[in-house]
């Protein structure tokens, strides 16, 4: 197996179970070496908790990606979650060019809204340059709130085939190669993933958990870009990463007042037994 070098930007919430503190286990679990890049640095997420702090780190980045220019440093895939800033997408942007190699995966998910609403902090501008970094990746990894914020397509809870062809097609139009949507349901027990991957379109689909947890986001995203640097198909990366998040979601739902987070540390034996395959 030829040995894979990741730099993942994102924030670190010191508490919460997402962003960096999730992104780091869950890929270097896959077997890839991960590096990071943290954009700020929370004391929790945004998500519930009251009275978090926040420092920003954008104007850190351009030394640091400077630093390891000049060490020669280079990475086989760049994968971006929550940015703290439209600069900070800028950054994103020089990174790619200067720090990555000429054929790396640029995989974004473009974290920033969840159930019809933008997470706190969030702007329009934001979404905007959001949608520039968008047209530049190789995958992006939105939920159907992104997706309709990044296509200007309304929001609706109750949908059909048609509505998730056309959110595809108006990313595609936009500029976005690969496109793995999560979170679409045609019915009330089942969930899944619909992926476009190269011209062609698939869904996976499976038994959707009552419980609802902060977090399966970056989980998820995380899972599928160890999956996808391991050289899985963007559809077989998308079926272990739901699988595994679902095994995630079952594990939190033993307790009921686990609220912040989803626990993904006892399930990541069976995620490195899926990526092994
Ligand atoms: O899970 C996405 C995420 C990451 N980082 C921070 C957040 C959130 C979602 O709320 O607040 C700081």
């Amino acid at each position: 197996m030829a040995y894979k070098k990741i730099l993942t930007v994102q924030d670190i919430s010191c508490v919460g179970q997402c962003s960096l503190t999730v992104a780091l286990p869950v890929i270097s679990a896959c077997g890839v070496e991960t590096c990071v890049l943290p954009s700020a640095v929370l004391s929790t997420h945004t998500a519930e908790f009251k009275g978090f702090t926040f420092r920003d780190l954008t104007e850190d980045i351009p030394s640091i990606k400077n630093h390891w220019k000049s060490e020669g440093i280079s990475f086989d895939a760049l994968y971006t979650g929550y940015l703290g800033s439209t600069k900070q997408i800028d950054y994103v942007l020089d990174i790619y060019s200067e720090v990555c190699k000429k054929d790396s995966l640029f995989i974004v998910d473009p974290a920033m809204a969840d159930n019809g609403k933008l997470y706190v902090g969030f702007d329009m501008e934001f979404v905007a340059a959001m949608k520039k970094l968008c047209t530049k990746a190789s995958y992006i990894l939105p939920n159907i709130t992104e997706a309709c914020l990044l296509t200007g397509i309304p929001y609706k809870t109750e949908y059909d085939r048609s509505y998730i062809q056309k959110l595809i097609s108006s990313l595609l139009e936009i500029g976005c190669k690969n496109i793995i949507l999560s979170g679409v349901a045609y019915s009330r027990d089942k969930m899944g993933v619909a992926v476009y991957e190269n011209g062609k379109f698939s869904y996976y689909e499976h038994d959707r958990e009552d419980r609802v947890c902060h977090g399966t986001g970056d989980i998820y995203a995380s899972a599928f870009v160890g999956a996808v640097v391991r050289g899985k198909t963007a559809c077989d990366a998308a079926r272990i990463a739901a699988d595994y998040v679902v095994e995630c979601i079952k594990k939190t739902a033993e307790e009921d007042n686990h609220w912040y987070g989803v626990k993904f540390e006892p399930s990541l034996i069976k995620l490195i037994e899926a990526v092994n395959e």
